[in-house]
């Protein structure tokens, strides 16, 4: 073998065989079809915290945890946990602890810099969603992860890994018709101790999920556009 050549890696660092990647070619005119068809969808994703109590089934809950769950992450750790609650009172000692939180951050603990762009969103300490929503779903994020010689070892880009993780979660119960809110109670430490959850999960986010409230109202924002966002350098 011409050591000078790159030979693709077909094999990993323990030996064990790769297996084939699972591609088939998608013609061009389909693929601009499906980019712009997943743009409209996208565009109508709101984030409202209004939430109808109506009942949805668990398993739409799972499956929008399992799309959440194929989101890369840094070595592969897959350092997330989904805690879905639908226990009513569950939900309501929730809803009591992070008001708590909330009443200290919106009286006493805001700056005015923050405060100043709450104001347009109209958010307030009081957080109805999380007794509303048929589904609470909390992500936790996992800093330490447990080796196979038994020690405990670090994860890598968990933040990262979450934040995509969660991106996909939101996804998929937008594509399934359904709405959710990127709440975080501030701080939230006290999720680990009423989930139960052990010392190297973090708390990240909080998401309501259900359908809207039939008055359910949004805010009347504008997304940037994409010259606000990105910026390419062009052969
Ligand atoms: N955690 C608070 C405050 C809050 C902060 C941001 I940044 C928001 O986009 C919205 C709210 C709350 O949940 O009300």
């Amino acid at each position: 073998m011409n050591p000078h050549i790159y030979e693709p890696r077909r094999r990993n660092m323990e030996g064990q065989p790769f297996i084939p990647l699972a591609w088939s070619e998608t013609q061009l005119d389909a693929m601009k079809d499906r980019s712009m068809q997943l743009l409209d969808l996208m565009r109508k994703r709101r984030t409202t915290r209004h939430f109808s109590t109506r009942d949805v089934p668990k398993e739409l809950i799972e499956q929008a945890i399992l799309c959440g769950g194929t989101a890369p992450s840094g070595a592969h750790l897959q350092p997330w946990t989904f805690v879905a609650i639908s226990s009513q009172a569950l939900k309501q000692k929730i809803r009591e602890a992070a008001e708590a939180e909330e009443r200290k951050t919106y009286q006493e603990r805001m700056p005015d810099a923050w405060r100043e762009v709450l104001q347009p969103l109209g958010t307030d300490a009081i957080k109805e969603h999380l007794t509303d929503a048929p589904w609470v779903v909390v992500l936790f994020r996992q800093s330490k992860r447990l080796r196979s010689n038994g020690e405990w070892g670090p994860t890598y880009y968990s933040g990262e890994s979450c934040g995509i993780a969660a991106g996909m979660f939101i996804h998929a119960i937008h594509n399934m018709g359904l709405v959710t809110l990127t709440h975080t109670p501030s701080p939230m430490g006290f999720l680990r101790d009423i989930l139960n959850r052990p010392d190297y999960e973090h708390a990240m986010l909080v998401l309501p999920v259900g359908y809207p409230a039939e008055n359910a109202m949004v805010p009347d924002l504008q997304r940037k556009t994409l010259d606000e966002i990105a910026v390419f350098f062009e052969e």
